[in-house]
């Protein structure tokens, strides 16, 4: 999400009321005083500082852009592990993410707009020229309509307008005539076929070449869409017909938003997740600001910016209005259920929401902007970057982070409005912490846990489109740009289209206003601008007094407390008449308690009982929401449950030359062994233990002892294959999966159970590497032969000054070694003492069954507080694999535990010598990547 530097622009295509619009102008003027007298809080940055943070960020593009180019295009996205090209059906499938890869070097006209707003104009031409030369619209591929429109459409329609201003400019595109703009609309034609159902709502996907529901198209069955899906179109569609004159697309984009609009729930304004396309009911019912709906919002505010259509505001500012009663409790955003608004539906917030406070300030409501971007801010400095979804008491939910730009978006709108300077401090740390973590030889690799700071092989053509540009505009001065940015809305993805799009072909606008939109009670509209006296009275320091109470809120505060207000007041501290923990579903008396509260019980198949709740089935609305506490805890009980029985994934970094950390790999952990969470972490160079599968006693001990075994998945249970090793002198092992190709990225992780027997005798801490990540060792060890890692839960901070470290001799490894197994032998005596790690209270509604109605919810526990995990055990040779799958997703953090601030010291690395490292690091990529092929 978000609009450009917001304000001059803003006005011009909206005359006839007061402009909401001015706002961003209007706080950044009024912060033209606010820095000059600021007195306290955030120092002020200097313009040296800004140059070298914006230098910074061009030194990062390069290095993204860069090896996108020189090893993945003209694939849609580079895979930054492997240092090669992303291409679909050549990788195995990572299910809907993969729907945004057309097969049309997506990376690239994703790219083009930030070329120029980072002030690479030749590098825009060049990149123009090629997309001209080598991009296929019309490929057999089956790809996301919403996806399609705001990297593709939108990425072409950003390098049209900057190519039509650089042209205008007299100096560089002389030669272009449109012809972005004749690709945009080619592409058009070919999203409207998804258009066509009797709601006007698109389908979810299309074929480039085939189209919808034609044999060959391998689409058209889809019944829902996510809002944001069917309502993230007006700016892009808008844009390709008031550049061409071809009606048509805002027709299309302005129907799908009527019905939506129509749709709405209309006691409490609020759109749900997900709305059948034909018969246009809501399929789910939950309702936030993140995924789902997240730019539907969005589009709508700045469709009346782009468009100056009043209908357009109308609408916002009913939902707006909606979600600051329902959704949102400062400083969460928290999703609730469209036809009962006062329920939460989810304890847990997802990371997309980090483009509201953005958003927020184009509405002009900056309070609860600075809130919940400070409270994010919180979660960030916690965890390194936001985990993909967190709970409300800031612990991790889901622990990728694929380097999504919105916090950064969020940002660079609130030093716009504020001018406060500590928004270029929190840029400034998103751009150590993105240089320190996720950056890899060969690009910048998405966080596959936050947690253990393992990476994932993607690097997501967003990352290029969004977080480049509002870091370097963040840091930007006027002058550091080529062209007035505030001529520009950013659509959601970050591409730029020009404010007077307004004034240009509006004629859709004006034959598709329906009567309905004056119906409206008006009346507490914002149709002007906030007086920013009153957001900033007089007070530079107004913005860090609405932080000040949020500086502790992740580490010290319980806002399960906060998010509890409205839950307790529809009956303060009451307790469901019969409490989860003593629930049993053999008890008559527990089957009537349970009837009463409208909670009903089915008994599955395999043995377990799933409940679900019918509010309306309830005796009384107080035994109704009885009902709901008993849900809640049985859900909380059952994850619980869940967690007690799983290990968090743990990691595996590789530290020798030339790596040194920079290489994460995501890993299971053994149920046997020692415990990686609990102990130092283990390091030490790997050698491949003869037999490979581990099943029999070592013929090569010598090569082992002292080292890191590396063994292969199968023939043998893995506790079998840890003894054989221990009983070798090795000091840990990593479990390589025999299954090739097999991936972290597309299979669930598991943990390595036991055999059955006692495991005690097995001391040494044990890891399982996935085909792909354990190849990426074996490719190492052919190239370097000496190859180092270290096994850990949580990766250490990556040391340039490791680089320059002697590397530890063989033998000094060995011996360090045999002492770290004295010691680990003595550790693992005191496990058994230790407490056993916290366990989350929260929720997870995310176990809703999709069939429940209302404020239906369902869990499965099986009968009398078994195990819930169970249904997810798989058996193989190995031993019994417990899926780690929801563990990734909502394991409580062990980071308490473990010492995630271990660095390998603090020296500052020459910026020459770490780019020569990364050099040979590229080269080195460059060889393993041959190898493979
Ligand atoms: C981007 O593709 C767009 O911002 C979209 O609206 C949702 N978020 C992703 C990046 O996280």
């Amino acid at each position: 999400m978000s609009e450009a530097g917001g304000g001059r622009g803003c006005g011009s295509p909206v005359p006839q009321r007061a402009p909401w619009s001015l706002v961003a102008a209007t706080a950044a003027l009024c912060l033209v005083s606010a820095t000059s007298v600021w007195t306290a809080g955030a120092a002020p940055m200097s313009r040296e500082e800004k140059q070298k943070l914006g230098n910074q960020v061009l030194e990062m593009f390069d290095h993204a852009y860069g090896n996108y180019m020189e090893h993945a295009y003209p694939a849609d996205e580079l895979m930054p592990l492997t240092c090669r090209g992303r291409v679909r059906g050549q990788e195995p499938s990572r299910g809907d993410v993969d729907d945004a890869l057309g097969k049309f070097s997506l990376t690239l006209i994703d790219s083009l707009d930030t070329l120029v707003v980072l002030n690479k104009t030749k590098e825009f031409e060049d990149a123009v020229r090629k997309v001209l030369r080598d991009v296929n619209l019309d490929n057999d591929v089956v790809v996301s309509v919403f996806e399609t429109n705001i990297r593709v459409l939108g990425g072409l329609l950003g390098g049209h307008s900057l190519a039509i201003m650089l042209k205008e400019k007299g100096e560089y595109m002389q030669w272009y005539n449109d012809e972005l703009l004749q690709m945009a609309k080619q592409l058009g034609y070919k999203l409207l076929p998804a258009f066509n159902t009797t709601s006007g709502l698109p389908y979810p996907r299309i074929n480039l070449k085939f189209g919808i529901r034609k044999p060959e198209a391998r689409t058209g069955t889809e019944t829902d869409t996510c809002t944001a899906c069917a309502g993230t179109l007006i700016l892009e569609f808008a844009a390709l017909s008031r550049f061409t004159g071809a009606t048509i697309f805002e027709e299309y984009a302005r129907k799908a938003l009527d019905f939506l609009w129509e749709k709405r729930q209309r006691s409490s304004n609020l759109v749900g997740v997900t709305i059948n396309i034909h018969t246009g009911d809501w399929v789910r019912k939950d309702s936030g600001v993140g995924a789902g709906i997240d730019s539907y919002y969005e589009y709508l505010l700045k469709a009346y910016v782009l468009l100056g259509d009043d209908s357009f505001l109308e609408r916002f500012n009913t939902h707006y209005d909606a979600i600051m009663r329902y959704i949102s409790q400062p400083p969460l955003l928290l999703d609730v259920h469209i036809h009962k608004p006062m329920l939460n539906a989810r304890t847990w917030m997802d990371a997309l929401l980090a483009f509201f406070p953005g958003l927020q300030v184009l509405k002009g409501d900056i309070r609860p902007a600075i809130e919940t971007h400070e409270m994010l801010y919180q979660v960030i400095k916690k965890h390194n970057f936001l985990p993909e979804a967190f709970t409300t008491d800031f612990r991790v939910h889901w622990a990728q982070h694929p380097l999504r730009p919105e916090f950064a978006e969020s940002t660079y709108f609130l030093y716009k409005a504020t001018g406060d300077p500590y928004y270029l401090e929190v840029g400034k740390t998103l751009i150590e912490n993105l240089n320190k973590y996720a950056r890899v030889p060969c690009g910048f690799a998405a966080m596959k846990d936050v947690r253990t700071g393992s990476h994932e092989d993607r690097m997501d053509s967003f990352f290029l489109a969004e977080m480049f540009k509002y870091l370097y505009l963040l840091f930007a001065d006027k002058e550091d740009i080529i062209f007035d940015i505030e001529d520009y809305i950013f659509t959601t993805e970050a591409h730029l289209l020009p404010l007077w799009l307004s004034t240009t072909n509006q004629s859709i606008s004006k034959k598709n206003i329906t009567s309905e939109y004056t119906e409206l009670d008006d009346s507490n509209f914002d149709w002007t601008c906030p007086n920013t006296q009153i957001l900033f009275p007089n007070d530079p320091l107004y913005a860090q007094s609405i932080r000040e109470p949020l500086k502790n809120v992740v580490d010290k505060s319980c806002p399960r407390g906060i998010i509890r207000v409205r839950e307790e007041s529809f009956r303060s501290g009451a307790k469901p008449p019969l409490r989860a923990r003593d629930f049993m579903a053999t008890n008559p008396e527990h089957l009537e308690i349970l009837k009463k509260m409208g909670v009903s019980l089915i008994h599955l198949k395999d043995g377990r009982v799933q409940l679900v709740q019918h509010a309306i089935q309830a005796a009384s609305s107080i035994d109704a929401e009885d009902g709901l506490r008993f849900m809640q805890e049985m859900i909380e009980l059952s994850s619980q449950q869940q967690k007690e029985q799983q290990l968090p994934p743990r990691a595996v970094q590789i530290v020798s030359h030339p790596f040194f950390g920079r290489v994460v790999l995501t890993a299971g952990p053994a149920q046997f062994g020692l415990d990686l969470s609990k102990h130092k972490e283990t390091r030490g160079f790997v050698a491949s233990s003869k037999p490979y599968n581990g099943c029999s006693e070592l013929t090569n001990p010598e090569a082992v002892m002292g080292k890191i075994a590396l063994i292969q998945r199968g023939q043998c249970m893995f506790a079998e294959k840890a003894r054989n090793i221990q009983n070798a002198g090795a000091i840990g092992g990593i479990v390589i999966d025999d299954n090739e190709g097999s991936s972290s990225d597309t299979a669930p992780l598991f943990q390595m159970a036991g055999d059955g027997k006692d495991t005690d005798d097995i001391k040494i801490p044990m890891l399982f590497l996935f085909s792909k990540e354990g190849s990426i060792i074996l490719d190492a060890i052919r190239e370097y032969e000496e190859v180092e890692v270290l096994l850990s839960d949580k990766a250490k901070d990556r040391d340039p000054e490791m680089e320059n470290e002697e590397q530890p001799s063989e033998n000094d490894s060995q011996n360090q070694s045999a002492e770290q197994m004295t010691s680990i032998s003595q550790e693992v005596d005191l496990v058994d003492q230790e407490s056993p790690e916290e366990s989350s209270l929260n929720s997870h509604p995310e176990s809703l069954s999709p069939a429940d109605t209302d404020n239906a919810a369902s869990v499965s526990p099986s009968e009398q507080n078994s195990n819930p995990t169970e249904n997810h055990e798989t058996t193989s040779l190995d031993g019994e694999c417990t899926d780690l799958d929801n563990q990734l997703q909502e394991q409580s953090e062990t980071e308490e535990d473990s010492n995630p601030n271990v660095s390998w010291g603090e020296k500052v690395q020459p910026i020459d010598s770490i780019l020569a490292d990364w050099n040979e690091d590229i080269e080195a990529f460059e060889m393993m990547e041959k190898d493979e092929l």
